[in-house]
């Protein structure tokens, strides 16, 4: 029986363990055949290490076809290979799975692969060490979020994403039958995490969203993950400050321990985090029409729009205080304008990575805008329920995860930063 496990990682055969016996498990890179030896390049997940065969086993190491996983066992010797301190001299060389060619990729990244393809054979791009360093950031990420929300009071919940009505309105929704009635996949947990303050005062949510929109970007999937937090007793200046905790603390983790990964992905390590820039939508509309976009009040504000933004200020920056009417039924108005809301997006350039707001607590005003824009209040009756119950004041926001990490790993792609990413073509694999 061949024995699966492995003693050490690529990355821990190191000076300090010359002399130790060590079984190695990975995937084959290269071969350099040179009669009666070969120099096998072995790769783990945590890099790639030398690996000297002899013997019987060099006619094993002739055939074996790169990528196929092997395990090896030998000594650690040093090495005068210029790219390994030292290599391992093999006793023992199992192939443990062939990798059938020709591949549909190359995983070592030296032949570039079309993004398609890439995406097409996902598994086999995780072999690329930069596309792997961005899922290892991506994992990284998300736990810091959940450690600075949790140090704010915030606790995790976990809301339904088959739903009986919609959350944001009626558009984009994905709807399929649910024992004979109509089910959506949630758009957002909106509604059920604003009832949550009721209850839990501060909750957040890291979840996958649905949105059926047909659009062919390089930011919008139809399933994407979202951050969402909640927060009773807070208006909408103080969750734009836990906007700055959250993105700062993991822009801070990223480049003090994650450094290596971050390089490797293609992410600055120089980015600047703290306190974000708060533009009024009243501003951008001046700035935007001093640099020739002349918009009304009340547009939204284009994508040509907001690229101009993007190169006037540098990095992240807030735009608040939207017209009213722009934003969704759920969100508060301006006390001292009533034609203006308490809401907020997070740009990065052009590219919107969170939107958020103060909401309507008050159960009438709540219904009145949702007839307002159209909607009708009789299909959020389960929702509006817990309104007469004592809704406290509250607000909240959604950011976009995979949008930021797109921004902190410098990809051009919101599918770079996906394992599967889905979209209007892709459902699969
Ligand atoms: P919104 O619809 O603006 O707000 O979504 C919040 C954030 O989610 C990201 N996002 C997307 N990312 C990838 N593909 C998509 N199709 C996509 N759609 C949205 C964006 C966006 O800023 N309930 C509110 C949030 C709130 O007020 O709490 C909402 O869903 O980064």
């Amino acid at each position: 029986m061949i024995d699966i496990h492995r003693t050490h990682y690529a990355r821990q055969l190191q000076e300090d363990i010359v002399g130790q016996q060590v079984r190695i498990g990975g995937w084959i890179e290269d071969v350099r055949d040179i009669g009666k030896l070969a120099f096998v390049t072995i790769r783990d997940v945590t890099g790639a290490c030398q690996a000297i065969v002899t013997g019987d086993s060099v006619q094993a190491a002739r055939q074996a076809q790169r990528q196929s996983a092997v395990i090896v066992a030998g000594t650690v010797q040093k090495s005068k290979a210029k790219d390994f301190p030292v290599e391992v001299k093999v006793t023992e060389f199992t192939i443990l799975t062939k990798a059938v060619h020709p591949l549909p990729i190359d995983p070592t990244g030296r032949v570039e692969s079309a993004a398609d393809k890439r995406l097409d054979a996902r598994a086999l791009d995780l072999r690329n060490p930069r596309v792997a360093a961005i899922f290892r950031l991506r994992s990284a990420g998300l736990e810091v979020v959940r450690d600075t929300l949790r140090s704010e009071g915030f606790i995790e919940v976990n809301t339904p994403k088959i739903i009986g009505s919609a959350s944001e309105g009626g558009a984009n929704l994905f709807g399929f039958d649910y024992f004979k009635r109509k089910a959506y996949l949630a758009q957002s947990p909106q509604l059920y995490k604003e009832q949550l303050t009721l209850g839990l005062d501060r909750v957040f949510e890291i979840g996958p969203y649905f949105r059926a929109e047909n659009s062919h970007t390089v930011r919008h999937l139809t399933e994407f993950t979202s951050i969402d937090v909640e927060a009773a007793f807070t208006d909408y200046e103080d969750v734009m400050d836990i906007v700055e905790k959250v993105v700062g603390s993991v822009i801070q983790e990223f480049q003090q321990s994650h450094r290596g990964d971050l390089e490797l992905a293609g992410g600055r390590a120089d980015m600047q985090f703290g306190k974000i820039e708060r533009l009024s939508y009243a501003r951008c509309l001046d700035e935007l029409a001093k640099h020739g976009e002349k918009l009304e009040f009340g547009d939204d504000l284009s994508d040509a729009a907001l690229r101009k933004l993007g190169e006037m200020h540098n990095g992240f920056y807030f735009i608040m205080d939207w017209p009213l009417k722009l934003k969704p039924f759920y969100i508060h108005e301006k006390e001292d304008d009533p034609r203006l809301s308490k809401s907020f997006d997070l740009q990065h350039g052009y590219l919107e990575l969170v939107s958020g707001g103060r909401r309507l607590h008050d159960p009438e005003k709540l219904k009145s805008r949702l007839v307002e824009q159209g909607l009708n209040p009789a299909s959020f009756a389960e929702h509006l329920k817990a309104f007469d119950w004592g809704m406290p004041p509250h607000s909240g926001w959604g950011l976009g995860f995979d949008r930021l990490m797109m921004v902190l790993t410098g990809s051009q792609n919101v599918r770079d930063v996906v394992l599967y990413p889905r979209d209007t073509d892709r459902l699969t694999p």
